[in-house]
């Protein structure tokens, strides 16, 4: 991005311009978002960021062996394909490049940049709570879920619907567009980040429903899995996410 693309971007989100900047996320945004999705980087390549509680913390919702899977193959293996993809890439190679530019560069950067992106997110979003405690949002991310939703169980039962319904492999988020909360879906490992995202905003909170996400625990049963995933949900750190700019 040139200097003065960044520079309106910039002065557009301090000045509060949503109807320019629609469509764009501002770059302290993506800066926020940086700090969860571990943005780390190793002799200039992307790096798996370890977990950030134990392998058999999710239990008994998310078992150690799909976590095991799931973080050192699944997204090692983006962590890996994406630093491949990038070695002949001449492009921004940030995530703000990355995404900005998702509909045009290559398909392994978009699909395996979106996979390190989105796990690293993901796995941040989740904590333990073994004994399935009542596990709610509070503060300011409560009070837009009820000024969006009405009650929390509406939210809940509107996102667990989108999430059982996306056709294949995807994600389902909570995003903030505009001020305001939403939820949407995106296929394969694509975000509301992206460029050629139908529904841009920031990232709150997301799920996870390839299968690989569930397969060992709980078969084709998403809908349980799903069920299980409201248990270990981070809220801390998503209405820390809600509350930054
Ligand atoms: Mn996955």
């Amino acid at each position: 991005m040139d200097n003065k693309r960044r520079d309106f971007l910039r002065k557009s989100a301090l000045l509060g311009l949503a109807g320019i900047t629609t469509n764009l996320i501002s770059e302290e945004k993506l800066n926020a978002l940086d700090n969860l999705a571990a943005k780390t980087t190793d002799g200039g390549k992307y790096s798996l960021p370890a977990l950030p509680y134990a392998y058999n913390a999710l239990e008994p919702f998310i078992d150690e062996q799909t976590m095991k899977l799931h973080h050192d193959k699944h997204h090692q293996a983006y962590v890996d394909k994406l630093n491949k993809a990038l070695e002949t890439y001449t492009g921004d190679t940030t995530w703000e490049g990355i995404f900005s530019q998702a509909s045009k560069i290559d398909v392994a950067i978009r699909n395996n940049g979106g996979g390190h992106y989105n796990h690293s997110l993901f796995w941040q979003l989740m904590k333990s709570n073994p004994k399935g405690e009542a596990n709610l949002p509070a503060g300011k991310l409560m009070d837009a879920i009820i000024a969006e939703f009405n009650t929390f169980d509406i939210f809940k039962k509107e996102f667990s619907e989108k999430s059982l319904k996306v056709f294949g492999s995807g994600w389902c988020w909570l995003i903030e567009q505009k001020g305001k909360l939403k939820i949407i879906t995106t296929p394969n490992q694509d975000n509301p980040l992206m460029d050629c995202a139908s529904d841009k905003g920031k990232p709150i909170l997301c799920l996870d429903v390839w299968e690989h996400a569930y397969y060992l625990k709980y078969q084709n049963k998403r809908t349980d899995y799903i069920s299980a995933w409201w248990n270990v949900i981070n809220w801390q750190l998503a209405e820390n996410q809600f509350i930054s700019e």
